[in-house]
């Protein structure tokens, strides 16, 4: 019987990586979306097949179970994942945002790939870790890819419209064409009318549009309860990237909020991991779309940062406008309407260190004419142009239970505005990828120089320093903000001896933080420290680990002759 239930749970804990379409893990396909099992294969066969760059684990599991798997990436040769500052990477917290994932998958390979190949790619993985966790929110996620709902959150239930009821009206695919799009039913005192310039598109009334035909528009589907609405409350409905703790805010304050602060395990398990790793020196948070950068400020005023952060938070999000000639957007514009409850916000404020939302895939949005907007026409032609007008489902008419000859149509959505059309994934992702690099490039660094041994009084006395340095761009402390929050830990100099007696110096050196070269010429990024010690046996000999919570830890063994 034991053996029985125990076959069963390995199989059921294998399920979620056999379901996989199979692929080639050596030679990806970039120009699809992966399903969780799909990335979570290619997760598994990228660990075992560079095993000593790599390690693959759950950080926690969804309410229906799905782990949310994580891949650390290091060359372990060169030094343990924990020893070495690193760099979060996550995709896709919303469901429909799947570009995400693929950034990340991507990002994944060519750090595999180029290991030992490319010398900047080799050197990053030598003496840096990165964390990459493709599916914030896998079950999510798969709904948006594998069926015609679109949602931003996770299954869980939630009601959206304060009703009492929990999910009782969701979208539905009445045409079965796999999309849910829109609906638009003749009422003369609609307020849509068909543009005239391009019958696909629908513009609102002007006031003196006073004959022609109106139009009420719908999205697709049935008044499941009856209330009037359509489509009101479908499934899911926590916006994952508002349920995080700093400047939470009930549902009256912010959709989406969440019962409480981290009620959703995607959430906790991203703050459980971030809190025990924190050798972490950045937050790299994929969204779309929009082809911008979010930065900070993300729940609270730009005057409420220190002004190094600022300065440091404007170095970092110019880097992102140079390297894509895309534009960097605050994520906090207005006092009266803003965000509750952000990662990045989070980060800052709590964790100590900057995050940003890049969000991928601009092309759709594109602003033709340069007249400062988008309209459906421009995206129409660019629909036309480059996707043979397939983005868009033309209008049929459908006899509706509850409305009547109505007419169904409309964008799809999710690989047009939300997400690439598969052909242009590649090289969307390919343009972050040099950001994405540098970002975990500018951590600090402890370096310490070979150390000077000199004896005092032959098998007796002998004197040891060292010189400790910050070979790294940013400073130990990452930001002021963390000097603030008491969290910025000091380089530390910790001694072992064996066969030997401290004689000046101290066991435990508090070093304060190292500037980075960041900081200047004048800056202070290195630390000489003196020891003496009496020697007690002959193969006496002294350990000095030098710890620093961001730039790694570096240890050297000490021969006392
Ligand atoms: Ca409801
Ligand atoms: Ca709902
Ligand atoms: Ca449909
Ligand atoms: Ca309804
Ligand atoms: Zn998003």
């Amino acid at each position: 019987m034991f053996k029985k239930l125990l076959l069963i749970t390995i199989l059921v804990a294998s399920a979620q990586f056999t379901q996989a379409q199979k692929e080639d893990p050596k030679n990806p396909n970039w120009a699809k979306y992966h399903t969780t099992a799909d990335a979570y294969y290619l997760l598994q066969e990228w660990a075992k097949a560079y095993p000593n760059l790599t390690k693959l684990y759950s950080i926690g599991e969804t309410l229906k179970g799905t782990q949310l798997m994580v891949l650390e990436i290091t060359n372990k040769s060169k030094g343990a994942a924990e020893d070495k500052p690193a760099y979060y990477y996550d995709g896709n917290i919303h469901a429909g945002e799947l570009t995400g994932a693929e950034v990340a998958l991507q990002y994944t390979w060519l750090l595999l790939s180029s290991y030992g190949k490319d010398p900047r790619i080799t050197n990053l993985v030598d003496t840096r870790t990165i964390y990459i966790r493709p599916k914030f929110n896998p079950d999510g996620a798969d709904i948006a890819l594998t069926t015609p709902q679109a949602l931003r959150s996770t299954p869980r239930p939630y009601d959206q419209d304060g009703d009492g009821l929990l999910d009782e009206d969701p979208g539905n695919d009445l045409n079965n064409d796999n999309f849910i799009t829109d609906m638009r039913v003749k009422n003369p005192t609609g307020k849509w009318k068909i543009s005239l310039e391009d019958s696909r598109i629908m513009v609102e009334r002007e006031p003196n549009d006073l004959s022609g035909d109106f139009y009420d528009m719908y999205d697709e589907g049935i008044d499941d309860d009856n209330d009037g609405l359509y489509n009101e409350d479908g499934i899911g409905g926590i916006d994952m990237n508002r349920n995080f703790p700093r400047n939470w805010g009930l549902e009256s304050e912010q959709k989406g909020a969440g019962p409480y602060p981290l009620s959703e395990p995607e959430t906790r398990a991203t703050i459980e991991f971030l809190s025990t790793h924190r050798n972490i020196t950045g937050i790299f948070h994929g969204h779309t779309a929009a082809g911008f950068l979010y930065r900070l400020p993300s729940t609270t005023n730009w005057d409420n940062f220190n002004m190094e952060d600022q300065r440091l938070i404007l170095e970092l999000s110019d880097k992102y406008a140079t390297t894509t000639s895309q534009k960097v957007v605050p994520s906090y514009s207005n006092p009266r309407l803003h965000r509750h409850g952000t990662l990045i916000s989070w980060g800052y404020w709590d964790y100590g260190v900057i995050g940003f939302v890049p969000e991928f895939w601009g092309a759709f949005q594109a602003d033709a004419n340069k007249d400062g907007r988008v309209s459906d026409l421009e995206r129409m032609q660019w629909n036309d142009a480059e996707l043979g007008g397939k983005g868009f489902v033309n209008w049929q008419v459908y006899d509706h239970p509850q409305l009547g000859k109505v007419e169904i149509g409309g964008w799809d959505y999710k690989f047009t505005r939300q997400n690439p059309p598969t052909k242009y994934l590649k090289g969307e992702i390919e343009k972050y990828v040099e950001w994405m690099l540098w970002l975990a490039e500018t951590g600090p660094k402890i370096a310490v120089s070979q150390p000077k041994v000199e004896v005092l009084e032959k098998g007796k006395l002998v004197k040891v320093s060292l010189t400790v340095e910050n070979d790294g761009y940013l400073p130990t402390n990452i930001t002021e903000r963390a000097i603030e929050l008491e969290i910025a830990k000091p380089v530390r100099a910790i001694v072992d001896l064996s066969g030997a007696e401290l004689v000046s110096g101290k066991m435990r050196t508090d070093l304060g933080n190292l500037a980075g070269r960041r900081d200047g010429e004048s800056a202070d990024r290195t630390k000489t420290i003196e020891y003496v010690f009496k020697v007690t046996v002959s193969a006496a000999k002294a350990t000095i680990t030098i710890d620093s919570e961001k730039g790694g830890k570096v240890k050297r063994e000490i021969s006392l002759k």
